[in-house]
């Protein structure tokens, strides 16, 4: 009976001690597409960080690029744009911001600054004429 008891501890023990590692680690299936569909299938977003790797402690300016679902570039939209790390619970040390649209369906994103390397998740919230819907981005530095 002892025995059983110490080997349903070690078992119960050994549970939890993976049940918090695996939260320690991203989610296996995430998407690190750089072309991501909306929340809601409103839209579809391409980011362009500058240049092909995203540095760390480095001041970025992006480009994001918002078409419709049907793939016409949309213009004329207010986005927000939201960064954080899920397994932190904290956000960039800058506040990036949409300041422009370009054309095209193009708007420049500055004030991204990534302090740490991890998984990082972006969210760019779209509001415009096909309505407003959410595109998320994950990261890994
Ligand atoms: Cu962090």
């Amino acid at each position: 009976m002892r025995t059983l008891r110490t080997a349903l501890a070690a078992v119960t023990s050994g549970a939890l001690l993976t049940g918090c590692m695996l939260f320690a680690r991203p989610p296996k299936d995430l998407d690190y597409s750089r072309t991501r569909a909306s929340e809601g299938g409103r839209y579809r977003a391409t980011i362009h960080p500058q240049g092909d790797t995203i540095p760390q402690g480095k001041l970025q300016r992006w480009t994001l690029h918002v078409e419709t679902a049907a793939g016409a570039p949309v213009d004329s939209a207010a986005i927000t744009v939201d960064v954080g790390m899920p397994q932190h619970g904290h956000g960039l040390p800058t506040k990036p911001r949409v300041t422009r649209a370009l054309g095209h369906g193009d708007y420049l994103v500055e004030g991204m600054k990534f302090n740490m390397g991890g998984w990082w998740v972006v969210t760019f919230r779209v509001h415009a004429d096909a309505g407003t819907d959410s595109v998320v981005f994950n990261l890994k530095l």
